[in-house]
Protein backbone atom coordinates (compact mmCIF):
# COMPACT_ATOMS: atom_id res chain seq x y z
CA UNK A 1 0.00 0.00 0.00
CA UNK A 2 1.26 3.61 -1.01
CA UNK A 3 -0.91 6.09 0.04
CA UNK A 4 -0.75 9.75 -0.03
CA UNK A 5 -3.03 12.85 -0.92
CA UNK A 6 -1.30 13.40 -4.26
CA UNK A 7 -2.70 16.71 -5.01
CA UNK A 8 -0.91 16.64 -7.48
CA UNK A 9 1.22 13.60 -8.20
CA UNK A 10 4.88 14.42 -8.63
CA UNK A 11 7.59 12.37 -9.57
CA UNK A 12 9.43 11.65 -5.65
CA UNK A 13 5.98 10.12 -5.55
CA UNK A 14 6.72 8.07 -8.54
CA UNK A 15 9.60 7.18 -7.76
CA UNK A 16 8.47 5.75 -4.73
CA UNK A 17 5.68 3.83 -6.45
CA UNK A 18 8.08 2.74 -8.76
CA UNK A 19 10.71 0.99 -6.71
CA UNK A 20 7.92 0.00 -4.74
CA UNK A 21 7.01 -2.23 -7.71
CA UNK A 22 9.84 -3.74 -7.95
CA UNK A 23 9.71 -5.21 -4.46
CA UNK A 24 6.22 -6.19 -4.29
CA UNK A 25 3.77 -8.71 -6.51
CA UNK A 26 1.28 -6.31 -6.15
CA UNK A 27 0.77 -2.40 -5.04
CA UNK A 28 -2.11 -0.47 -4.71
CA UNK A 29 -1.60 3.30 -4.26
CA UNK A 30 -4.65 4.46 -1.83
CA UNK A 31 -5.66 8.25 -2.69
CA UNK A 32 -7.40 9.55 0.39
CA UNK A 33 -10.75 11.39 -0.04
CA UNK A 34 -10.07 14.10 2.55
CA UNK A 35 -13.92 15.54 3.63
CA UNK A 36 -12.69 18.50 5.63
CA UNK A 37 -9.94 19.93 3.00
CA UNK A 38 -10.62 20.16 -0.39
CA UNK A 39 -7.58 19.93 -2.78
CA UNK A 40 -6.60 21.83 -5.77
CA UNK A 41 -7.21 18.61 -8.27
CA UNK A 42 -10.51 16.49 -7.26
CA UNK A 43 -10.23 12.85 -6.05
CA UNK A 44 -11.18 11.47 -9.87
CA UNK A 45 -8.51 13.94 -11.22
CA UNK A 46 -5.89 12.45 -8.89
CA UNK A 47 -6.83 9.02 -9.93
CA UNK A 48 -6.67 9.74 -13.68
CA UNK A 49 -3.18 11.19 -13.10
CA UNK A 50 -1.59 8.70 -10.99
CA UNK A 51 -3.26 5.95 -13.72
CA UNK A 52 -1.78 7.56 -16.43
CA UNK A 53 1.47 7.82 -14.62
CA UNK A 54 1.61 4.25 -13.63
CA UNK A 55 0.15 2.88 -17.00
CA UNK A 56 3.48 1.21 -17.57
CA UNK A 57 3.56 -0.98 -14.63
CA UNK A 58 1.60 -4.23 -14.68
CA UNK A 59 1.14 -4.49 -11.12
CA UNK A 60 -0.24 -1.07 -9.66
CA UNK A 61 -3.88 -0.27 -8.61
CA UNK A 62 -4.92 2.98 -8.00
CA UNK A 63 -7.95 2.79 -5.35
CA UNK A 64 -9.54 5.88 -3.20
CA UNK A 65 -10.44 5.37 0.43
CA UNK A 66 -12.02 7.22 2.97
CA UNK A 67 -11.26 6.83 6.98
CA UNK A 68 -8.12 5.09 8.78
CA UNK A 69 -5.92 3.36 6.58
CA UNK A 70 -5.52 0.69 8.37
CA UNK A 71 -9.11 -0.01 7.67
CA UNK A 72 -8.49 0.01 3.97
CA UNK A 73 -5.47 -1.97 4.43
CA UNK A 74 -7.86 -4.94 5.77
CA UNK A 75 -10.35 -4.33 3.42
CA UNK A 76 -7.69 -4.88 0.37
CA UNK A 77 -5.79 -7.44 2.20
CA UNK A 78 -2.65 -5.16 1.85
CA UNK A 79 -0.33 -6.08 4.92
CA UNK A 80 2.26 -3.28 4.51
CA UNK A 81 2.59 -0.15 4.18
CA UNK A 82 5.13 1.61 1.98
CA UNK A 83 6.19 5.63 2.61
CA UNK A 84 8.71 7.30 1.61
CA UNK A 85 10.87 9.60 3.94
CA UNK A 86 12.36 12.88 2.51
CA UNK A 87 14.01 14.53 6.11
CA UNK A 88 13.96 13.89 9.88
CA UNK A 89 10.87 16.25 9.74
CA UNK A 90 9.28 13.18 7.61
CA UNK A 91 10.59 11.03 10.01
CA UNK A 92 9.42 12.12 13.15
CA UNK A 93 5.53 12.29 11.65
CA UNK A 94 5.73 8.99 9.90
CA UNK A 95 7.19 6.90 12.41
CA UNK A 96 4.46 8.00 14.89
CA UNK A 97 1.90 6.98 12.02
CA UNK A 98 3.72 3.52 11.78
CA UNK A 99 3.53 2.64 15.71
CA UNK A 100 -0.22 3.35 15.57
CA UNK A 101 -1.02 1.89 12.72
CA UNK A 102 0.89 -1.47 14.10
CA UNK A 103 -0.86 -0.97 17.07
CA UNK A 104 -4.44 -0.23 15.84
CA UNK A 105 -4.53 -3.52 13.26
CA UNK A 106 -0.84 -5.06 12.77
CA UNK A 107 -0.24 -3.21 9.31
CA UNK A 108 3.36 -3.04 9.01
CA UNK A 109 5.22 0.20 7.28
CA UNK A 110 8.24 0.03 6.11
CA UNK A 111 10.56 3.03 4.79
CA UNK A 112 12.06 4.01 1.58
CA UNK A 113 14.62 6.31 1.53
CA UNK A 114 13.76 9.06 -0.96
CA UNK A 115 15.83 9.82 -4.24
CA UNK A 116 18.12 12.87 -3.16
CA UNK A 117 16.80 13.80 -6.79
CA UNK A 118 12.88 14.46 -5.20
CA UNK A 119 14.46 14.83 -1.43
CA UNK A 120 12.63 18.15 -1.39
CA UNK A 121 9.72 17.81 -3.40
CA UNK A 122 5.97 18.09 -2.32
CA UNK A 123 2.35 18.92 -3.64
CA UNK A 124 2.09 21.40 -1.63
CA UNK A 125 5.68 23.08 -2.66
CA UNK A 126 4.61 22.20 -6.23
CA UNK A 127 1.52 23.89 -6.59
CA UNK A 128 2.91 27.16 -4.58
CA UNK A 129 5.83 27.62 -6.63
CA UNK A 130 3.46 26.88 -10.09
CA UNK A 131 0.95 29.65 -8.87
CA UNK A 132 3.61 32.29 -8.64
CA UNK A 133 4.48 31.27 -12.12
CA UNK A 134 7.51 29.32 -10.97
CA UNK A 135 8.92 26.42 -14.06
CA UNK A 136 7.83 22.97 -12.13
CA UNK A 137 8.13 20.97 -15.48
CA UNK A 138 11.36 19.17 -14.16
CA UNK A 139 8.93 18.30 -11.19
CA UNK A 140 5.86 16.86 -12.13
CA UNK A 141 4.90 14.38 -15.33
CA UNK A 142 3.83 16.33 -18.57
CA UNK A 143 0.10 15.78 -18.22
CA UNK A 144 0.36 17.02 -14.83
CA UNK A 145 1.83 20.05 -15.75
CA UNK A 146 -0.58 21.06 -18.38
CA UNK A 147 -3.35 20.15 -15.64
CA UNK A 148 -1.51 22.52 -12.90
CA UNK A 149 -0.97 25.17 -16.04
CA UNK A 150 -5.08 24.52 -16.77
CA UNK A 151 -5.95 24.81 -12.79
CA UNK A 152 -3.51 27.46 -11.86
CA UNK A 153 -4.15 29.76 -15.11
CA UNK A 154 -0.89 31.69 -16.88
CA UNK A 155 1.03 31.37 -13.63
CA UNK A 156 1.52 27.78 -14.10
CA UNK A 157 4.88 27.85 -15.31
N1 LIG B 1 10.13 11.62 -2.04
C1 LIG B 1 9.78 10.48 -1.44
N2 LIG B 1 8.54 10.22 -0.94
C2 LIG B 1 7.63 11.20 -1.06
C3 LIG B 1 7.92 12.43 -1.68
C4 LIG B 1 9.24 12.63 -2.19
N3 LIG B 1 9.58 13.77 -2.78
N4 LIG B 1 6.80 13.18 -1.63
C5 LIG B 1 5.87 12.46 -1.01
N5 LIG B 1 6.36 11.25 -0.67
C6 LIG B 1 5.68 10.12 -0.03
C7 LIG B 1 5.60 10.18 1.46
O1 LIG B 1 5.80 8.87 1.92
C8 LIG B 1 4.18 10.52 1.76
O2 LIG B 1 3.74 9.88 2.92
C9 LIG B 1 3.45 9.93 0.56
O3 LIG B 1 4.38 10.06 -0.52
C10 LIG B 1 2.19 10.69 0.21
O4 LIG B 1 2.45 12.08 0.19
P1 LIG B 1 1.23 13.11 0.11
O5 LIG B 1 1.75 14.44 0.52
O6 LIG B 1 0.53 12.98 -1.17
O7 LIG B 1 0.20 12.54 1.18
P2 LIG B 1 -0.10 12.89 2.69
O8 LIG B 1 1.14 13.06 3.49
O9 LIG B 1 -1.11 13.98 2.72
O10 LIG B 1 -0.81 11.50 3.11
C11 LIG B 1 -1.06 11.19 4.41
C12 LIG B 1 -1.91 9.92 4.53
C13 LIG B 1 -3.11 9.94 3.61
C14 LIG B 1 -1.07 8.71 4.19
C15 LIG B 1 -2.35 9.89 6.03
O11 LIG B 1 -2.92 11.13 6.39
C16 LIG B 1 -3.35 8.79 6.32
O12 LIG B 1 -2.99 7.63 6.43
N6 LIG B 1 -4.65 9.18 6.44
C17 LIG B 1 -5.74 8.28 6.66
C18 LIG B 1 -6.36 8.48 8.04
C19 LIG B 1 -5.61 7.71 9.09
O13 LIG B 1 -5.50 6.50 9.05
N7 LIG B 1 -5.11 8.45 10.10
C20 LIG B 1 -4.39 7.88 11.21
C21 LIG B 1 -2.94 7.65 10.87
S1 LIG B 1 -2.12 6.91 12.25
Amino acid sequence: MCPGSFDPVTNGHLDVIGRTSRLFDEVIVGVLINQSKSGLFSVDERIAMLGEATAGYGNVRILSFQGLLVDFCRSVEAAVVVKGLRAVSDFDYELKMAQMNIGLAGVETLFMPTNPLYSYLSSSLVKEVAKWGGDVSAHVPDYVFAALRERLGAGAG
